[in-house]
């Protein structure tokens, strides 16, 4: 089977020129290209042509949806950002959601933390913030995910394209 490669970012918090360089380095190379909110760019900006973006808490101007969902290769991917299941305080009102929509892989933000495991058959991953880190690890970064059959690859890349060490992962989805 092909490998597929979906590369998510999130929180980039008006920091625009990230998100396009993101953009330029994977367009190419990437099946999907995700944005989980956070962004604080107009809805109509010619940089979200060809990246599937949802509204984040800071997401004012409106007209970003609070969640998308993709089917690639028959694994239901969905999207959102993560406030409006108070994921501050609790994962369960996402995994909920989650295993309603019966995803294979959950995308996230808001919390500005990378973050990849999975509970209960489903991926969920967490790019963290690509211009605003917080927590242990105070890099900017965002995510690719390889896909190959049912295997996939996790990795983290430093906002100069730069495989982040020590953070990648690899689950078997269904
Ligand atoms: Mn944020």
């Amino acid at each position: 089977m092909e490998r597929r490669t979906i590369v998510v970012m999130s929180d980039s918090h008006g920091d625009r020129e990230i998100v396009q360089a993101i953009k330029e380095q994977w367009q190419d190379k990437a099946d999907l290209i995700f944005h989980n909110g956070d962004s604080e760019l107009e809805v109509n900006d010619p940089v979200w042509d060809g990246i599937q973006v949802v509204a984040g808490n800071m997401d004012f101007l409106a007209g970003y949806p609070d969640q998308q969902r993709v089917e690639l290769d028959g694994y239901k991917i969905i999207q959102t950002h993560g406030h409006l299941q108070n994921i501050n305080f609790t994962m369960d009102k996402l995994a909920y959601w989650a295993q309603e929509e019966e995803a294979s892989i959950c995308l996230y933000g808001h919390l500005h933390v990378p973050a990849a495991y999975q509970e209960a058959g489903i991926l969920y991953v967490n790019p963290g913030s690509v211009s605003q880190p917080r927590g242990q690890i105070l890099e900017r970064l965002y995510a690719v995910l390889s896909i190959q059959g049912t295997l996939v690859r996790i990795d983290y890349y430093t906002r100069d394209h730069q495989l982040f060490p020590g953070l990648s992962k690899e689950f078997t989805i269904q």
